[in-house]
């Protein structure tokens, strides 16, 4: 006896022939047919698979069952050990989707199926099972928003994310000036436990890693390499563009050196006379605007 559900009451559980346990109920419906191992990447995925990319989550499918009002759904081991409690998941349907479970690579899974109907259950009906495999690479996504800026009022942020369907098992991100030297490391780590999902946020405001100076205005590169726990490594670079700074006397600050951040040079998009103003500093735009009024 034993709560194998979690509905809060004890089922009968009976031992057959195979050596796996079933929850007994009054069998009054029949065993649903046809249980599949889908593919949990792939909602639309409709065929067995023997084999399946996935880091917690299985995916399963089955024939309509006449009279089942709804189905308890479990993943086990290939002996039969289920690998969550409360063991049973109940959908509606003809398919279901069961996440958060301690699924290896390399491990072996079946789908169990029991259909539940106004009065009374089914016998479980099995899938053939999976292995958990690791075939494909894995994704990167590279972002800059926005993907052109002016310092310093302006920062842009960098944004990568890295995803396996297996496992994640060590992501690293650097960027790149304009000449190709490297004046930053976003990421670099080596998950202890594999991951499916990792992401990354910076924001870039221009200046040095040592904070002392502004990087050089150009086109930067982000360049950034997963590699998943099958050891398949992907590699994928995006780019953005600084352009050099423009200072309003708003934002006027000092640079880090002392000096002022106001520097000769084309303006960045900003208007002419932003830039003017910023170049003379405060006091000489006063004196400016005294000499004009004068002269009129
Ligand atoms: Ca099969
Ligand atoms: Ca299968
Ligand atoms: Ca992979």
């Amino acid at each position: 006896m034993g709560d194998t559900d979690g509905d809060g009451t004890d089922d009968v559980l009976v031992s057959v022939g195979d050596g796996y346990l079933y929850a007994m109920g009054a069998r009054t419906l029949p065993t649903p047919e046809a249980v599949r191992d889908t593919d949990p990447a792939d909602t639309d995925s409709d065929a067995d698979l023997d084999e399946v990319e996935t880091f917690d989550t299985v995916t399963a499918r089955w024939a309509a069952t006449p009279g089942a009002m709804r189905f308890q759904v479990r993943v086990t081991t290939l002996a039969g050990t289920a690998l969550q409690f409360p063991e049973y998941t109940e959908v509606t349907g003809d398919r279901a989707r069961v996440g958060e479970l301690p699924l290896r690579l390399g491990g072996r899974y079946r789908v169990g199926v029991v259909a539940v109907g106004a009065d009374g259950s089914s016998a479980e009906a099995l899938s053939d099972g999976f292995t958990v495999v690791d075939v494909s690479p894995p994704t990167i996504r590279i972002g800059a928003n926005p993907a052109t800026f002016t310092p310093p009022s302006q920062t842009t942020n960098l944004e990568v994310t890295f995803e396996d369907r297996t496992g994640l098992a060590s992501t690293r991100a650097e960027l790149l000036d304009p000449s190709g030297a490297v004046v930053r490391v976003l990421v670099d780590e080596t998950l202890r436990s594999p991951l499916p999902s990792r992401t990354t946020r910076v924001a870039f405001d221009g200046i040095a890693a040592n904070g002392t100076q502004y990087l050089p205005p150009g086109v930067y590169t982000i360049r950034a390499s997963a590699t998943d726990v099958r050891d398949h490594t992907v590699t994928a670079t995006g780019t953005f563009t600084m352009l050099e700074r423009v200072v309003t006397p708003g934002t006027r600050r000092a640079d880090a050196d002392g000096g002022c951040a106001c520097t000769a040079g084309r303006v960045g998009g900003a208007p002419r006379g932003w830039w003017l103003v910023a170049a003379l500093g405060l006091a000489g735009v006063a004196r400016r605007r005294r000499r004009g009024s004068a002269g009129r």
